[in-house]
């Protein structure tokens, strides 16, 4: 088992990394910036240490810092969590080369699911289905992407191989917009990712978004946790998250669960990974890959028991999962209000000090937060201050709880999108469920 583990991250996240390596014996080390001295994580954990200045950029983007910090300390794992440097491919390698254990994919894993390209060739090679497309980068030729573009049928949409993730992408409606669009794209995307490959797919007009998640060691065992809905959302930032979606069969699961780990280990993928999906008229189609662990993960732990951080350290300990795939039983249902300081209508940051702070409770209610009563709650990095997670025997159960906690949860000092989630947890159409991704904004939209 890994004796030291420095977390290269900050917030909720960095606290849930150090409880999973609390519960294993592993000593851990918090690095945190000059503005993140009072974070509850860096006062709990065994060591800390002050990486640079509050932007990013000179503290948990700066490797040279966060290498240094695992070398003073003599740590052997670095656990990146979600964000920052957790999908960079260069980071893990540097990682490794430097002798230290990094706690996710390896660097080749990382550096092909971020090139989407590759990454959907590589699922399409491993039986996982994907969106009818050019199967690879477009060329020049005009004449070529027409047919093609034709041939997929219109509405269509250029992605560039080096987005993801909501960025370089345009949606094309008709044959006269292609090429120009074409061309826009590919510049836009040599200029952001330095990568002018783009590739084509057929749009789809209204598709949930239903993602996969899953876990593989190196001992070859490749399990996935079923799946969750991550529909609603604005501007591709997710606002609530649940597990299972709503009116997925236990057989579809198993199909597509089953299809992603087998994938992995064709692949050859190590750690905790999520299949990003769209899901229409009951089919699944594979967009991105995630080689981290993901903001929302507690929906997943909540309706199968099985503690997703603690099974990253065991695999990069070189340990096997604790569960096989019969061991994997979905109880329930779990949703997700991920809890943000901002204003509650025009959705701008709202940093500032929490004068109060009183958690909800009761029977099936997980709060992953590290804020705490004098918090201040800095302007430099992501408004989201914590998750509000809450489980029962159904769906119905799950949000009469979330909507419970929400009537109970004081935050003060600050604003929060705490008023967003009542109105959503008390919509028609969010309770019906099954929204697809483009229900918030319409929502917000007419209101
Ligand atoms: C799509 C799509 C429709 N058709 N691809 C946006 C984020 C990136 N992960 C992929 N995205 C989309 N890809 C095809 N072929 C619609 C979106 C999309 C979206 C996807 C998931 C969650 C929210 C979204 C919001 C707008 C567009």
């Amino acid at each position: 088992m890994l004796e030291k583990v420095l977390i290269a991250n900050r917030g909720e996240i960095a606290l849930r990394i150090m409880r999973a390596c609390r519960e294993l014996g592993i000593k851990t080390v918090a690095i945190h910036s000059e503005a993140d001295r009072n974070l509850k994580h860096v006062r709990l954990s065994d060591e800390s240490v002050c990486i640079g200045p509050a932007p990013s950029m000179e503290s948990y983007l700066n490797v040279p810092a966060v290498i240094s910090a695992a070398e003073v300390t003599d740590t052997v794992g670095i656990h990146p969590g979600y964000g920052f440097l957790s999908e960079n491919a260069d980071f893990a390698e540097r990682v490794k080369e430097s002798g230290f254990v990094f706690i996710g994919p390896s660097p080749d894993n990382i550096r092909t699911m971020g090139d989407k390209v590759q990454a959907i060739k590589t699922m399409k090679a491993a039986g996982v289905p994907c969106v009818p497309g050019s199967d690879g980068p477009l060329g020049d030729d005009a004449e070529t992407n027409m047919r093609l573009a034709k041939e997929i049928g219109y509405p269509i949409i250029i992605k560039a191989s080096g987005g993801g993730g909501g960025r370089g992408m345009r949606v094309v409606h008709s044959e006269a917009a292609l090429i120009s669009s074409i061309a826009l794209t590919k510049a836009e995307a040599a200029a952001a990712f330095n990568n002018d490959v783009v590739y084509m797919e057929k749009f789809l007009v209204n598709p949930r978004h239903v993602e996969i998640q899953v876990l593989s060691d190196e001992h070859g065992n490749a399990i996935h946790l079923g799946e969750r809905d991550c529909s609603m959302q604005r501007r591709h930032q997710k606002v609530i998250e649940e597990a299972p979606a709503p009116g997925i069969s236990e057989e579809l699961r198993n199909k597509i669960g089953m299809q992603c780990a087998n994938a992995c280990i064709e692949f050859g993928y190590r750690g905790a990974g999520t299949f990003e999906f769209l899901y229409e008229d009951g089919e699944f189609y594979f967009i991105e890959m995630n080689t981290r662990v993901q903001v929302e993960h507690p929906v997943t732990e909540m309706i199968t028991g099985v503690d997703i951080v603690r099974q990253q350290l065991l695999i990069a300990s070189g340990e096997p999962l604790e569960y096989k795939q019969s061991d994997i039983k979905i109880h329930g249902h779990a949703v997700e209000c991920r809890l943000n300081a901002e204003h509650p209508d025009t959705f701008m940051p709202s940093p500032g000090t929490i004068n109060n702070f009183h958690p909800p409770g009761g029977p099936g209610v997980r709060v992953d937060t590290h804020i705490y009563n004098g918090y201040a709650v800095p302007p430099y990095y992501d408004s989201m201050i914590g998750k509000l997670i809450t489980h029962g025997n159904s769906r119905e159960v799950a949000m009469a709880r979330m909507r419970g906690a929400l009537s109970e949860v004081v935050i003060d000092g600050i604003q929060t999108n705490i008023p967003l989630h009542q109105r959503l947890c008390n919509d028609s159409g969010f309770n019906a469920g099954g929204v697809n991704i483009h229900y918030l904004e319409k929502l917000l939209g007419i209101s």
